[in-house]
């Protein structure tokens, strides 16, 4: 899936080397500020093997100026535009999730605030009459640049719910450091996107040296790419944190991406490394880990890595995580 910006104001779904399967083009609509129409772009995900398909939409964020997000569904495209103050570049990055998983809603995270960061969390169905509005919006509790850089939702503690999970701590100079992760349950005035919620946990980088991969007193990018998925199996969404900068064996800039496991529920929750991603003849420059998705490819989610400094996208079938090795059971025929 691609997205473009300018004049164009189009998202494209293609295969490889295809022409485009579907277009979506969005029609000049006077008054309506869609510069950077596609800079981000975020759909329901499936949860689980064998979940029903997910809601038939695509969320397409426009953040230049004070921003705006747009629905497109098969029955058109819709401004969704959140009326919250102090916000600019609303719709930066964005992800999709389910906090109630039973009733047929899902919510939408944005982030909005090229300087301060707040994350504008957005709850219905874009489908139904249950139009999506806001239900509640947060900030850093210290101001961080960058927060909200990047964005994701991953069911930690595996009861159904997702949990939010925020990409910030930039330095003075933008680079990322920190990634946050947010109860859900927390929903604040709508209209007011100055307050803060608890945090139930904040993850920094560290190096690993079983693996070979540095971070620590380097602006690693660690938290400036997000994704999640069920590497293993196990019921629990694993956290994946691209570090593109990250040192490894002694090469710099070469990159890895961080497979955060949890463990324990609520205030007990904790993330820790499972697996780190990475190339097995690792090349400066490579910035492994730049973007990053996770994808279901047979019967298992598999992460999706950017390579931009190889020109390559890497797909990653065995994450080294117990249960996701070769002769492990369940995995894909790739990693047997
Ligand atoms: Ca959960
Ligand atoms: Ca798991």
């Amino acid at each position: 899936m691609t997205g473009s910006f300018g004049a164009v104001h189009s998202v494209e779904m293609r295969c490889v080397g295809s022409t485009p399967a579907r277009q979506f083009t969005l029609a000049p609509t006077p008054g309506l500020e869609t510069a950077g129409f596609g800079l981000a772009i975020a759909a329901p995900r499936r949860h689980r093997v064998g979940d029903p398909p997910a809601h038939d939409v695509l969320f397409v964020g426009a953040p230049a100026g004070p921003g705006h997000v747009l629905a497109v569904t098969p029955g058109g495209t819709s401004d969704i535009t959140p009326h919250v103050v102090n916000t600019t570049a609303l719709g930066s990055a964005l992800a999709v999730g389910r906090f109630r998983a039973s009733d047929g809603t899902i919510e939408l995270l944005l982030a909005a605030g090229s300087t301060s960061g707040t994350v504008v969390v957005m709850h219905g169905d874009p489908r139904a009459s249950r139009a999506m509005e806001p239900l509640g919006c947060f900030m850093p509790m210290q101001s961080e640049p960058g927060f909200g850089l990047a964005l994701t939702t991953a069911d930690l503690d595996g009861d159904g719910s997702d949990e939010i999970v925020v990409g910030g701590g930039a330095d003075a100079g933008g680079r990322v450091d920190a990634v946050h992760v947010y109860a859900t349950a927390q929903a604040t005035s709508p209209t007011n996107c100055n307050a803060t919620w608890p945090e139930m946990l904040t993850v920094h980088c560290s190096d690993v040296g079983d693996r070979g991969v540095t971070c620590t007193n380097l602006a690693s990018g660690f938290g400036s790419a997000l994704s999640a998925g069920d590497l293993d199996g196990d019921g629990r969404d694993e956290v994946l944190v691209g570090a593109h900068f990250a040192t490894v064996d002694g090469v710099t800039h070469a990159g890895a991406v961080y497979v955060l496991s949890s463990s324990g529920t609520g205030a007990a929750l904790t993330l820790t490394t499972g697996a780190v991603l990475r190339d097995q003849a690792p090349e400066a420059d490579v910035e492994l880990g730049r973007d990053l998705r996770v994808a279901l490819i047979g019967r298992r989610e598999e992460p999706i890595v950017a390579a931009p400094g190889a020109l390559a996208v890497r797909v990653f079938f065995c994450s080294g995580l117990a249960g996701d090795r070769p002769g492990a059971t369940g995995l894909s025929a790739e990693c047997r």
